[in-house]
């Protein structure tokens, strides 16, 4: 048993004795400072002191209950404040983001919401480290796993993951370099580890009335200039005839592009896992790798001056 001899000396002090009336020390001088083990193992206590003890007990957990739950009601009030203040200041940015060059340059590359003039909000993948950062990515091929021989609807409204292989959709595209001056980016991969890059100072693509057809011009970069024979192409899909050719330079190819009669370029071709492939089959950037040579990444982004 922990305690044997319990002598009461008051109404509020209590001391440990052993059997011989030797005096060990001091327990309880004080009913507040107390331990309540002590006092409910103990069962020669008075009911006054429990009583006091069960009151004094009570009052202080009662004032520190109120004080506590104060203090939290006074914390949640707080950042309840900060989360509508949060909540306002996004509200206010994701209108002003028309694409990700509007992203502060420190952002990490990854999948935002921006709200293009003219049209809903809808998320676009941000590459923000390639060349200062501020793309907005319109295509991406990586894997394989995806499937690009596709019709114009899917092209119109866009397929795939933004996070791995994807189309933006050519509405989208259309909406975002109608609302100001684009540049445009090429990153090409192949399978020996060689990278390259185009660059052109101004990109376009008009509405679906005029066949998504492009605008492009001012290259610059390492992969040589292969959109330039497709400036001013309208789009063509396996189920959408526009190009120059008698036949469908997409079931030919195939792939979705800008073909005239019909390409020096088709990054929408179908994905090999070795090289080299039929001529002017698979991911091709003839000026680079030659019309047999199907590439192994591709992303095509846009970013406004
Ligand atoms: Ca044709």
């Amino acid at each position: 048993m922990l305690v044997r001899h319990l002598i009461v000396l008051t109404d509020s002090s209590v001391c440990f004795g052993n059997p011989d009336g030797t005096y060990i020390a001091p327990l309880i001088d004080d009913p507040q400072r107390a331990p309540l083990g002590a006092l409910l193992n103990t069962s020669d206590i008075s009911q006054s002191i429990l009583k006091s003890f069960g009151k004094q007990l009570n009052e202080k957990v009662d004032k520190l209950i109120k004080q506590k739950f104060g203090d939290i009601h006074h914390r949640i009030q707080e950042l309840e404040g900060k989360c509508k203040t949060l909540e306002t200041d996004c509200i206010k940015k994701s209108k002003d983001i028309r694409d990700c060059s509007d992203f502060p340059k420190d952002s990490r590359s990854d999948i935002y919401k921006i709200k293009p003039n003219q049209s809903d909000s809808f998320d676009v993948y941000c590459e923000m480290t390639i060349d200062h950062g501020g793309w907005t990515v319109i295509q991406r091929r990586e894997s394989g796993d995806l499937d690009f021989y596709l019709g114009w609807a899917k092209y119109k409204t866009g397929f795939g993951q933004l996070n791995r292989e994807f189309w933006l959709g050519n509405d989208k595209i259309h909406i975002l370099t109608s609302q100001g001056r684009y540049e445009l980016r090429i990153d090409l991969h192949d399978f020996d580890n060689n990278q390259a890059y185009a660059k052109y100072q101004h990109f376009y693509i008009s509405n679906e009335t005029s066949k998504y057809k492009i605008n492009v011009y001012g290259y610059s970069g390492s992969a040589t200039d292969c959109l330039d024979y497709s400036n001013n192409g309208r789009f063509t899909t396996l189920d959408r005839d526009n190009d120059d050719a008698k036949d469908n330079c997409a079931r030919r190819h195939p792939g979705a592009w800008w073909y005239k009669d019909c390409m020096h370029s088709n990054l929408n071709g179908h994905y090999y896992i070795k090289t080299p492939v039929g001529s002017w089959n698979g991911i091709i950037w003839y000026h680079w790798k030659g019309a047999n040579h199907s590439l192994k990444a591709t992303a095509i982004m846009i970013r406004r001056l």
